[in-house]
């Protein structure tokens, strides 16, 4: 097995591939670097990642960042987990899904909610861009209880997208939403959070499920 490094912050988006990686059960060294709920990353952390962002997964000493690209590299670990789906098909499904929760729902709606003013150079324009950011998140939460089906995001099986709508799920609530009024979503997480892997990263990160 590689030399494997993962760079977190507690509660991040980084708790999805954390999850996969204890789902796996490869060996790996977990690494706090900053808790971004305290404050932002260290400028040492700019060696590891010049994007100065989590999650971070260093393989071999191969540096690879951007959330889907992080799980891609830890579900070939596991093959004959299928954590890309088992289908030709059901694998552009979970890319599917991966590009729009990272792109829209955590880049442009819940980034804006969160942090409008990174996104102005004028104070007074943040209320708006956080007023325009909510409505996006809203109509993302509503997509995602619309997209839901059966048990799982993808096909009838665990994929990488499962614990990636459960960071969603969290960071809901931990704004405020009402996330009880997504009946589907909030049985898949209720599924999600009885898996092994997710308790014990929970508990490493030292956080809650929030359901
Ligand atoms: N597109 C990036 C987004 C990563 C990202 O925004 N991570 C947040 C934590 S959820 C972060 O590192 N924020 C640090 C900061 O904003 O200073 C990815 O997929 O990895």
């Amino acid at each position: 097995m590689p030399n494997i490094k993962f760079y977190f912050s507690p509660g991040s988006c980084a708790l999805a591939p954390h999850i996969l990686l204890r789902e796996i059960g490869v060996d790996f060294e977990a690494i706090i670097f900053s808790d971004l709920r305290l404050g932002p990353l260290p400028e040492e952390f700019r060696v590891v990642n010049p994007k100065m962002r989590v999650p971070v997964i260093s393989v071999d000493d191969e540096i690879i960042t951007e959330l889907p690209a992080i799980v891609t590299m830890i579900a070939s670990l596991a093959p004959e987990m299928k954590l890309l789906g088992k289908t030709q098909l059901e694998t552009v499904w979970v890319y599917e899904w991966m590009n729009w929760l990272n792109g829209t729902v955590h880049g442009l709606a819940f980034k804006h909610v969160r942090r409008p003013m990174h996104f102005t150079t004028d104070p007074a324009g943040c209320e708006g861009i956080t007023a325009k950011a909510r409505e996006l998140l809203v109509e993302s939460l509503d997509m995602i209880e619309s997209k839901l089906e059966g048990e799982h995001p993808v096909g009838d099986a665990y994929t990488a997208v499962d614990p990636y709508l459960f960071v969603f799920y969290r960071w809901g609530n931990e704004l405020g939403y009402n996330m009880k009024k997504y009946p589907k979503f909030t049985a898949l997480v209720a599924r999600v959070v009885e898996r092994p892997a997710v308790k014990s990263a929970l508990e490493v990160e030292g956080i809650k499920s929030t359901l």
